[in-house]
């Protein structure tokens, strides 16, 4: 028989089991993530944008950032300051020949921002100098914030941006392809080169100046069915877009997330009726045209019909949803889709009609304003690196 004090520590013993047992199944409270672009890359898009001589200032930027991203900024925007807390850099920066880095139309540290440069006294942002100077330095009045090659320098009033190299520093132009190009490639892009899908993902990557990695997923050799891939779309399709820890796949998904993480080259317009106008042209696309003359559906009509049946279905479709997409834009377009400016439906207008012409060889001539635009499309470089031929894993037939 049990005597009293010991059913009341069996009981408390339970409780705190009880406790442990909850606590472990609660589910964990998510970091949350901001949901703002990196700071870096709103800083790069405001000198971007201000595109001014030697710089901005940080005042400049931080009013830029906030009139642009006011609605997803942290409420402790801190209004004076205008930008975020300092990360220190972990490395020693030496001081660097400049003149053995610089490349062909890039300017040297030996204007302005020598004078910059030699004021933030390099090593006083190092970890391994501790003077009280240094110290102070480094609070008061420098800002460096590092992502791969890139640094942006916030000193002595200025904001300039500059590459990482590897005997220290360079400042780079302030000139869009200059910064764009230097981009680190956070961006994987899982894409087959004859792919219409993963073409509209590498053209809207290529207006908005992202570089990315290309990985190629061969569709003919079943690539999309491996284990591998299905982890990134159970669907087994291409495209699907890894950036850092997010995996989208579905180009439309896809591009509606760069459109929102990486607002240069908006692909939308402000306009309510013209932004619908996109999305319903850029729907007929993606989901009354190209999954009717998918690989699989061609290959079950191969094999439950006929081989000549396939062209006859997929003549049929495509001509369906550009007799409607012809009626759509006729009160829209420009030299576009939508007017003078390209915009997502041009994405999946491009990749569409492309097929149609070169791999079904459609009779163009019944719609004249998507041969116009087919035209106008061949002229516009981030459309023209994004075509079938000019990716890595083509194969020329
Ligand atoms: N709705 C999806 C469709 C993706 C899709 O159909 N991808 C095609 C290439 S354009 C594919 O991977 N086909 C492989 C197959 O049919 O096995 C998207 O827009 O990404």
């Amino acid at each position: 028989m049990a005597v009293k004090g010991e059913v009341k520590s069996t009981t408390m013993a339970k409780q705190v089991k009880e406790k442990k047992v909850a606590k472990a199944a609660a589910p964990k409270e998510k970091k949350s993530t901001p949901s703002h672009p990196p700071y870096f890359q709103m800083i790069k898009e405001a000198l971007l944008a201000l595109k001014e001589k030697g710089g901005s200032s940080p005042y400049a930027i931080a009013k830029y950032m906030e009139e642009k991203h006011k609605a997803v900024l942290p409420a402790n925007f801190n209004k004076m300051q205008r930008l975020p807390p300092l990360q220190a850099s972990k490395k020693v920066v030496k001081k660097q020949p400049v003149e053995e880095n610089r490349e062909e139309g890039e300017e040297s540290w030996n204007t302005r921002e020598e004078e910059v440069r030699k004021k933030v006294q390099w090593k006083a942002c190092s970890k391994s100098v501790k003077s009280p100077a240094a110290k102070k330095a480094k609070q008061s009045w420098l800002h460096r914030y590092i992502l791969n090659r890139d640094v942006c320098i916030h000193g002595g009033g200025t904001v300039i941006l500059a590459q990482r190299t590897q005997n220290g520093f360079r400042k780079i132009l302030l000139d869009a392809s200059a910064v764009i190009q230097d981009h680190p490639k956070q961006l994987k892009l899982y894409s087959y080169w004859r792919s219409s899908c993963s073409w509209r993902v590498r053209i809207a990557l290529n207006l908005k100046g992202l570089e990315y990695e290309y990985k190629a997923v061969n569709l003919l050799k079943g690539e999309q069915f491996s284990e591998e891939f299905t982890k990134l779309n159970p669907m087994g399709y291409v495209p699907a877009l890894v950036d850092d820890d997010v995996v989208i796949a579905d180009s439309f998904a896809i591009i509606l997330y760069l459109e929102d993480k990486y607002p240069q080259h908006p692909l939308l317009p402000q306009d309510l009726q013209k932004k619908a106008v996109n999305l319903q042209a850029a729907n007929i696309v993606s989901s009354s045209i190209q999954p009717l003359q998918n690989l699989d559906v061609l290959k079950y009509i191969e094999e439950k019909v006929n081989f000549d049946e396939k062209l006859v279905w997929v003549k049929y479709h495509i001509g369906k949803g550009f007799t409607a997409l012809e009626k759509l834009l006729e009160g829209y377009s420009g030299k576009y889709a939508t007017g003078n400016e390209v915009y997502l439906a041009d994405l999946f207008l491009a990749p569409q009609i492309h097929a149609a012409v070169t791999r079904f060889g459609l009779d163009m001539s019944q719609f004249p304003l998507l041969s116009r635009l087919h035209e106008a499309y061949n002229e516009l470089p981030p459309f023209l690196a994004a075509v079938p031929e000019r990716q890595p894993d083509c194969v020329k037939t």
